[in-house]
């Protein structure tokens, strides 16, 4: 029999569900989805279902479908769900649907860990550019990044690849591990305490499903091979799923993604390019764009050879990616505190109704 607290339960999720509790509603933890159908992980044990019409004709944005790693509260129809509700969300890994319209996908949701996995092959499946892009989505999205360097059996030089890491992961801890010699993993194991939600990201073909399999000890998650031609993975896991470990922690696998844009807010860049953040503090201008102002400090780190140009411009892409859909951020958020209201109303006006004791 499993109980909801191993599955990471606790008050601020109880809180929400005692707003809405009723004969016949239930909730549990959204471990696969695939298709809009819906595996639960429940204290009677895993069932399927689907989001009820209710909720799917009452429903704002895409971003407010449940996603692996939500909460959800049901009702059950035979040995089918509907799903009524999502339980707002502790943390989130989203991103920018792609295209030119801005809308959040949510990845994952209520995640401790982001393992941002990439594979020491020599192909392209390790840049620094790449790991600052995924660190700033897991900051925004209130989640602790790891950082996973895999396929170390590949790689000729294990030091040089760690300090490159170092360089733009701060004190952010970083894994040096390979699923072929098994080196790292009990390591990177111990990481995730009990109860802890871990999803696992990166580009296709880094060996995220082939790690979650060694940290599992079971082939549970398909892996597949790499394009000859250039090392590129061939986007094998198609859905996102959860697993659980030994140590009680649980892991979420996600496919490797083409193309990661961000969904955020611009404060996010101060905690991932600290060293500009410090120097921004000294420009002449308050709102100096740091690209060609007198008196701009970050552009003398760039002179004075503290800061390496190609992390400078990934910056300033970062920035106007962010200032692009910080608008669209803010109204979702909007939306959220509207929601939270009404609950809110909804629960006084039921506290109302309760008879008082004679
Ligand atoms: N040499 C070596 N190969 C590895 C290692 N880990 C994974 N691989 C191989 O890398 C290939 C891709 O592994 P997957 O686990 O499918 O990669 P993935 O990141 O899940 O890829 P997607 O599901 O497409 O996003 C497979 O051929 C694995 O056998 C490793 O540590 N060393
Ligand atoms: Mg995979
Ligand atoms: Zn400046």
């Amino acid at each position: 029999m499993i109980t909801i607290d191993k599955l990471g339960w606790n008050s601020f999720f109880d809180l929400q569900f005692q707003a809405v509790k009723s004969d016949g509603l239930s909730v549990g933890r959204v471990l696969k989805e695939v298709r809009h159908q819906y595996t639960l992980c429940t204290t009677q044990g895993f069932v399927e279902g689907e989001v009820s019409g209710h909720f799917h004709f009452t429903v704002e944005n895409r971003s407010d479908y449940p996603t692996v790693g939500d909460w959800v509260v049901f009702r059950s129809c035979d040995h089918f769900v509907q799903i009524e509700k999502v339980l707002e969300r502790t943390s989130v890994f989203s991103r920018n649907r792609s295209g030119n319209k801005a809308e959040e996908q949510v990845i994952a949701a209520n995640i401790d860990y982001l393992c941002i996995v990439s594979g020491l092959d020599g192909g392209r499946n390790y840049t620094l550019r790449g790991i600052e892009r995924y660190i700033t989505l897991a900051v925004d999205g209130g989640i602790n990044p790891i950082i996973v360097l895999n396929k170390s059996d590949l790689c000729a030089d294990e030091d040089i690849a760690l300090l490159q890491a170092r360089s733009v992961a701060e004190d952010i801890p970083i894994h040096l591990v390979s699923t072929v010699t098994k080196a790292g993993i009990d390591n990177l194991s111990m990481s995730f305490p009990e109860g802890a939600s871990v999803a696992f990201t990166g580009p296709s073909g880094v060996g995220k499903s082939s790690l979650i399999n060694c940290l599992v000890g079971t082939e549970s998650a398909k892996t597949g091979k790499l394009r000859r031609s250039d090392l590129r993975g061939k986007h094998t896991t198609s859905h996102k799923e959860l697993f659980f470990l030994q140590s009680g922690a649980m892991i979420i696998d996600t496919p490797g993604m083409r193309e990661l844009q961000l969904w955020g807010s611009q404060n996010s860049l101060e905690d991932v390019y600290s060293e500009i953040h410090e120097a921004a503090q000294r420009c002449r201008f308050n709102d100096c764009s740091h690209r060609n102002e007198p008196g701009c400090a970050v552009l003398e780190l760039l002179v004075d050879g503290s800061l390496e140009m190609e992390r400078y411009e990934n910056y300033l892409d970062l920035h106007s990616e962010l200032a692009f859909i910080e608008p669209k951020v803010n109204e979702n958020k909007k939306l959220v505190r509207k929601a939270n209201a009404k609950e809110l109303s909804k629960l006084i006006r039921k506290s109302q109704r309760i008879p008082k004791r004679q």
